[in-house]
């Protein structure tokens, strides 16, 4: 059931907490992980928290690094499951399997009703936007670290304030962040830095890029991905290089490893493309999505470039 009373409640209830994200974690979910055990652990200092998973190293000096914490403690613990919406893409397994209690807070489309409490906004532009509110809805306080954590999920999962869905209120919630300590000039100078590799990816995106039926896509197959150097999870980071062209309202990346593999992303201005993405297994957010396809080939690739431009068709805006 979808309770905000219920999550709190069992926070509350609970002396030990392992707070768990997804896999390939984010600045939302590594900041929803650590601004939330940071509140917990400043107003509730006899309770133990723990964050698990490999977070995003590039933040650790700053923000704070994961914890390694074995079953014993999992099993006598609340999980809290954050910036998640499908078990199966659990960091660490451990939590759904072992926690004897759990509860989660998100923000993706709902496509499972799960037996535990937990509270979804799916407006929401970052699961650190829908903590925030609660911890200043609970006048729970948070330290420096645990605002910095926070304004990190809801800069970079609203593509630093590109895709909001309500302005005032997320500026307000930026702006309390900043009043707690939040850096955001430290944040987007983290973020910013970039690698010599990172440029040469976005040179072969902009140089490489496909077009068809009004969506443009990037495709990297597992020769490709070496040559350049990076990994394979860099679709999500390199997107919005191909994104926002006149005429190509979705736009989109698939990255093939050897065993072919495929993750692929989707974005939009305009268009619904988590319709593609759940078809094929995945999931996410109305107009930023993904999906990881096994045995992934170039008839998959066009069936999916179809659906999308099937998406524009039926919806014209
Ligand atoms: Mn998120």
């Amino acid at each position: 059931m979808n309770s905000k009373a219920e999550v709190i409640q069992a926070i509350k209830e609970a002396d030990s907490i392992v707070i768990v994200g997804h896999i390939r974690p984010d600045g939302d979910c590594y900041g929803s992980q650590m601004g939330l055990k940071d509140a917990i652990q400043t107003n509730f200092p006899e309770k133990k928290v723990y964050c698990v998973g490999s977070g995003l190293p590039l933040f650790f000096n700053h923000i704070g690094e994961m914890d390694v914490v074995p079953d014993e403690v999992i099993k006598n613990s609340l999980g809290i499951i954050v910036d998640l919406n499908e078990i199966e893409r659990c960091e660490d397994q451990r939590v759904p399997r072992l926690a004897k209690k759990l509860i989660q807070i998100d923000h993706h489309i709902i496509m499972f009703d799960f037996k535990f409490p937990f509270y979804v906004d799916e407006d929401a532009c970052s699961t650190c936007a829908i903590i925030a509110e609660i911890l200043e809805d609970q006048k729970w306080k948070i330290t420096e670290k645990g605002a910095n954590a926070l304004y990190l999920g809801i800069l970079t999962d609203s593509a630093r304030f590109e895709y909001v869905d309500d302005f005032p209120k997320v500026f307000r919630i930026a702006a309390y962040l900043c009043q707690l300590g939040a850096k955001p000039e430290v944040i987007t100078r983290i973020l910013s830095a970039s690698s010599e590799k990172f440029l040469q990816l976005k040179g072969y995106a902009l140089t490489h890029y496909r077009k068809k039926k009004g969506i443009i896509y990037l495709h990297l197959n597992a020769s490709q991905i070496k040559k350049l150097g990076i990994k394979q999870s860099y679709g999500t980071a390199i997107i919005n290089t191909i994104g926002n062209v006149n005429g190509y309202p979705i736009w989109a990346t698939f990255f093939e490893n050897e065993e072919h593999t495929c993750i692929i992303e989707f974005r939009s201005n305009k268009y619904n493309v988590c319709n593609t993405a759940m078809k094929y297994g995945g999931g996410g957010h109305m107009m930023a999505a993904g999906v990881t396809i096994k045995n992934f080939d170039l008839n998959i690739l066009n069936a999916i470039i179809e659906n999308l431009a099937k998406e524009i068709r039926e919806n014209k805006k």
